[in-house]
């Protein structure tokens, strides 16, 4: 802070200007002085918040020893960057993804102590998270504070995703428009022309991959966002020179292009608002990203759980002390002649009374019942199950489908074929639906297109070929080789009210993303107590019997997912369901993974013409491929023609009747279909792709056996793949993966049993 140096002391100045005509008139010209911008009253306001910050960091901190909440991080020493970001940008237009240290700056936006204290005590009124989420986990709808979460950074791709939603918005206002049945009807979008998407992290953050990923997209595509950090040295026990090569932040990211930097002094609340505003600016003027270094301290240890004099010397805090935004804010304000002493003080007893009130109601609280536990892990608008999602196929008439003069008969269509041809119609009808992934784009380089020197990609299974030609870059586009970037943009995008429709490549690369699909994705609906949530669909080029795929491009794995609450799991084994399943995935209001197999995309088997642009199949409903009476197949996906081969085998040489059902969806499962037929055959067998230990027929041969123990005939067998990887030579390829012969051996046993 540059500091003039008045006289100090409450008496002195408010007694002399009274009487001396010059220090009078130097107070009026003080009076109208500004600070970098700052009014006289706004700093006096952003000391309000600042101390209300800390107050009730220390409230919390009592009262954890007190035992009455269960965990408190503070945002003490970060309050200053957080009022100077807070004057910067607009609760309710801009967009927020604040990190936990920043308590001051959702002060300032319109989060209350109140608000803040019912988080820490869980109270079923918590307004971001219901009980739900620890305290400092910031969620409000109605402030564009999106819903946060503790994974150091995750909220960063989001954050970018949520910038490029509001420029998509912009060039698509259409995109607005609601339809009645499905998930636009119960999500909103709104948009500014130059709204500006403010994220936090810390200086220990800066480590994870994600961050990396997220300000190199944010650079490429010139985004609306500014990037603070809050340096204070440490990520817990860890200090910043070994977290960051070199130490600083700054040095690291410089050479982004397209970028405003700004490293400021975060401890100072008007350094940091000129920083703060230059940047805004920036953004708020479409230029590009800002990224703000913000030095602060962090004069509390991490957490409670912390105590930090065990890796850090006195020497060391006090130093820091020094520094603390609290006290250089009070001697400011003084100095300044701001306020005095007295007015200090008055502004601290009115604070501390607030906080009293606040504490004492957040205690009579009432908590949230266990009854609500599984509320909101799905939409409660929108179910998948249900009948409006079962509609017929309307096949085109042969006449339609062949021109009259053509001679070649029409062929029923692949599942590529489908699957293409749902995106295409679904894009058609839904402005709010983007496609990208790596490698879906027909040509990144639109110039080649255009002059019609290339024919374009699609995909590298040619799954969204011609979606870039027919609905234009900004729809469909290429990503970065970054699965994370994939998955957390488009969950950021969702939470805006698009539906991302992205594409991983190959299930094998999907772990990259694993942090957004497990803690994030499927998270946000049920951590928001339902005010936030983000449909969208991911599709997966996913399984084996390629020969050649080996490990790396054969591997299933759906159980890691179906152990996944909050997120839908599908998986067709045939053309026409996977152009029903994906339309019902596309125009649901849950996350939908979408599992393609990819030995399944150009099959002879399950081939079918278009079944119409509002073909739907509802999730959760199996289907009974045959029928029969002796004995259950569960399986899906390529298992099933496999199964069905076996099967019809089994009935020609030993007259075995085998039921064969397809699950379709995994998640949810059609349990009441399985039981019907298990209750008639007496006798079950489940057959997969994966590894046969802890894979997905574990949990159904579990809950057979669990439920329906009385009606067996013979004990629940699974059929799978070895406890291997997927390996390159078909020979062994072959053995590792259940094959026919496989499978008709397990049912002939079990039917012999
Ligand atoms: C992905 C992940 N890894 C580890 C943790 C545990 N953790 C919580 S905060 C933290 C340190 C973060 O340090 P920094 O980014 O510097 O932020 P600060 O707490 O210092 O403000 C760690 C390791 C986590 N929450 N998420
Ligand atoms: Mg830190």
């Amino acid at each position: 802070m540059q500091l003039a140096t008045p006289p100090r002391g409450s008496g002195y100045w408010m007694a002399t200007t009274k009487t001396d005509p010059k220090l009078a008139a130097l107070a009026d010209e003080r009076k109208c002085k500004t600070y970098e911008g700052l009014t006289r009253q706004q700093l006096i306001e952003a000391y309000r918040f600042m101390y209300s910050s800390r107050r009730v960091d220390d409230r919390e901190i009592l009262l954890k020893r007190q035992q009455k909440i269960f965990f408190q991080i503070s945002g003490a020493g970060h309050e200053a960057i957080g009022v100077a970001a807070g004057f910067c940008l607009k609760p309710g237009y801009d967009w927020f993804y604040p990190y936990y240290r920043d308590r001051a700056l959702v002060l300032m936006l319109g989060g209350t102590p109140y608000d803040m204290l019912l988080q820490a005590v869980g109270a079923a009124d918590d307004p971001s998270s219901g009980g739900r989420q620890m305290p400092s986990h910031w969620a409000y709808p109605r402030l564009n504070i999106v819903t946060q979460s503790s994974p150091t950074g995750t909220q960063i791709l989001q954050a970018v995703g949520c910038a490029q939603a509001g420029v998509y918005l912009r060039n698509h206002p259409n995109a607005k428009q609601k339809a009645e049945g499905d998930y636009r009807q119960f999500k909103d979008v709104s948009w500014q022309g130059d709204e500006v998407t403010y994220v936090s992290l810390g200086d220990g953050t800066t480590s994870e991959g994600e961050f990396w990923e997220a300000i190199n997209t944010a650079s490429n595509r010139k985004l609306p966002i500014v990037f603070v950090v809050e340096d204070n040295e440490y990520a817990i026990s860890v200090p910043v020179e070994v977290q960051t090569a070199g130490g600083n932040i700054s040095r690291l990211v410089s050479g982004f292009p397209n970028f405003h930097f700004e490293e400021v002094d975060g401890t100072d609340p008007v350094v940091s608002y000129a920083a703060m505003k230059r940047a805004v600016d920036y953004c708020r003027a479409g230029k590009g990203p800002g990224f703000v270094h913000a030095h602060v301290i962090r004069p509390y240890s991490h957490s409670l759980s912390d105590d930090e004099r065990l890796y850090r010397p006195d020497v060391e805090r006090q130093r820091d002390a020094a520094r603390d935004p609290i006290t250089r804010m009070q001697m400011f304000l003084i100095r300044e002649g701001i306020l005095d002493e007295k007015g200090i003080n008055q502004l601290e007893k009115k604070v501390e009374d607030e906080m009293q009130a606040a504490v004492d109601r957040a205690l009579e609280a009432a908590f949230p019942t266990p009854d609500t536990i599984t509320r909101y892990i799905y939409s409660p608008n929108l179910d998948p199950t249900s009948k409006q999602f079962g509609t017929e196929p309307v096949f085109p008439q042969i006449s339609e489908a062949a021109p009259s003069d053509s001679k070649k008969p029409v062929l029923p269509k692949t599942m590529a074929e489908l699957i293409n041809a749902t995106l295409r119609d679904e894009m058609k009808r839904d402005e709010r639906i983007v496609v990208y992934g790596e490698d879906v784009a027909d040509v990144s380089r639109e110039d080649y297109l255009k002059k019609k020197l290339v024919k374009g990609k699609g995909g590298v299974f040619k799954l969204t070929a011609g979606l870039q030609m027919a609905f234009g870059s900004d729809r469909v586009f290429n990503s970065p080789i970054a699965e994370a970037q994939i998955v957390g943009t488009a969950t950021g995008m969702a939470t805006r009210g698009l539906k991302p429709v992205v594409e991983i490549q190959f299930f094998d690369y999907i772990w990259p993303a694993m942090l957004q699909l497990r803690d994030e994705l499927p998270v946000i609906r049920w951590r928001s107590n339902n005010a936030f949530s983000a449909p969208l669909v991911i599709r997966v080029a996913i399984g084996g019997y390629l020969t050649g795929g080996a490990l790396y491009h054969s591997q299933c794995g759906e159980s890691i997912f179906t152990h996944i609450p909050g997120l839908r799991v599908v998986f067709p084994s045939n053309a026409l369901d996977a152009a029903g399943l994906l339309r019902t995935a596309i125009r649901c209001d849950d996350p939908v993974l979408f599992l393609e197999h990819k030995r399944l995309y150009r099959e002879t088997y399950g081939r079918s013409h278009y079944p119409g642009s509002d073909f739907m199949v509802p999730f959760g409903k199996a289907k009974i491929v045959q029928p029969g009476t002796d004995l259950t197949v569960i399986t899906y996906g390529a298992v099933v023609p496999r199964a069905l081969q076996a099967a019809q085998k089994l009935e020609r040489e030993q007259g075995v009747k085998v039921e064969l059902v397809d699950l379709r969806t995994l998640n949810p499962f059609d349990w009441e279909t399985i039981a019907n037929s298990v209750a008639k055959t007496n006798r079950a067998l489940v057959a997969y792709e994966d590894s046969l230990s802890w894979g997905y027929g574990a949990e159904i041969a579990a809950r057979i056996a669990d439920q329906m123990f009385g009606q067996l005939d013979a004990p629940v067998r699974r059929v799978a793949a070895m406890d291997s990887y997927v390996a390159y030579q078909p020979v062994l390829e072959d053995a590792i993966l259940p094959q026919a012969s496989d499978l008709y051996r397990g049912m002939k046993e079990l039917a012999d049993y």
